[in-house]
């Protein structure tokens, strides 16, 4: 029920459009506008029915709240979700997005977005005919500073040193077990870093052009799907979509510690607890991804250079990580409190 989905939401406005030329609908969700405007990502995708779409933006919303929060990034907590037919015709793609565009402008700034899955920076430059100024990640062709999605690998990758620094006392990747689920923008890049690093590398994917350019040209062990979870590794990263991480699944688990760039890995907070009974080191994923969107609003609100948003990406996800990891050890609670408090606090101090 889209009312009660609403009503046991603790954000603030859900905006309701439905797109009559394609049957589309499209949910706008401010989470909270206590740190600054709401900024998100537009996810594109379709969903078995209209409720699993609203349920995704509210919860992606409460997500970026939290990812904003936490190192302390002047934005509110917001996501678009364009919930598309099974049938969507991609000729249609262009003039749903200026619609798009146009709503986001109407908002008048309660707004911001950027991509997300199903979403990328060509498709920013199209949202942005219409809804300029409140378009982040355009391309760097249109002005933009390009896609979040290597920043966010970096983040991640920074923050699997630091979950290794936690667990073995040291740094250093050489010869751990990682394995990628997902090799999109993020897990793809996150690849390039382990594989640098000296990691060994396992992979997970559905999609065959991705499992013949990582298994064949790049030589990685591939997992399929019906493996990941019981596979055996040090780092069990995950980088596709989200609730990965839930009663079914995290019962299989043979890693030493999840640490990837997916939003909202857990299916439910209360899951985080079960890791920890399990001794399995989880690095909350709105502190590990926060990369992209950091680098992405300090390029283009802070005007920082990339090699500044990279060094700001590669400084803050470690630092506060180990924060995290120092909190939840203290107070003996899991690192998903931990960051939900720290979050709470700047959220109840307004900064
Ligand atoms: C996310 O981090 O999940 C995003 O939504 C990405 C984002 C948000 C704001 C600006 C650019 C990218």
């Amino acid at each position: 029920m889209m009312e009660s989905l609403i009503r046991e939401w603790d954000g603030e406005t859900v905006i309701v459009h439905y797109d009559r030329p394609t049957g589309a609908w499209i949910f706008i969700a401010i989470h909270s506008t206590r740190l600054g405007p709401a900024a998100g990502g537009t996810r594109m995708k379709s969903y078995h029915d209209v409720e699993a779409a609203l349920q995704d933006a509210l919860r992606l919303s409460a997500g970026m709240t939290y990812k904003f929060a936490v190192p302390g990034i002047p934005f509110g907590g917001g996501k678009a979700v364009i919930a598309i037919p099974s049938e969507f015709d991609k000729q249609s793609c262009p003039a749903i997005l200026r619609r798009h565009g146009a709503l986001i402008q109407q908002l008048g700034g309660l707004f911001f977005t950027g991509p997300d899955f199903g979403t990328t920076s060509e498709d920013m430059d199209i949202i942005a005919e219409t809804g300029a100024p409140y378009i982040f990640s355009r391309t760097l062709a249109a002005g933009g500073s390009g896609s979040p999605g290597p920043f966010t690998a970096l983040g991640v990758f920074t923050g699997i040193q630091t979950v290794c620094e936690h667990l073995f006392g040291d740094m250093t990747l050489k010869s751990r077990r990682v394995l990628v689920q997902g090799t999109g923008s993020v897990g793809g890049a996150l690849i390039d870093h382990l594989g640098a690093a000296g990691a060994k590398v396992m992979f997970s994917d559905v999609d065959e052009g991705a499992i013949r350019h990582f298994r064949d040209e790049f030589e990685l062990k591939f997992v399929p799907a019906e493996a990941v979870y019981r596979t055996e590794c040090d780092i069990f990263a995950p980088c596709a979509l989200g609730a990965v991480l839930n009663a079914d699944t995290i019962p299989q688990l043979k890693c030493r510690a999840v640490a990837g760039g997916a939003n909202n890995q857990l299916a439910d907070p209360e899951n985080a607890k079960h890791l920890l009974d399990r001794g399995i080191l989880y690095a909350p994923d709105y502190v590990i991804n926060v990369g992209g969107a950091m680098a992405i609003l300090g390029m283009e609100t802070q005007g920082w250079a990339r090699d500044q948003a990279e060094k700001e990406v590669a400084e803050n996800v470690p630092r506060v990580l180990r924060q995290v990891f120092e909190l939840a050890a203290t107070e003996g609670i899991t690192t998903e409190a931990a960051a939900r408090r720290i979050a709470e606090e700047r959220l109840s101090a307004g900064m």
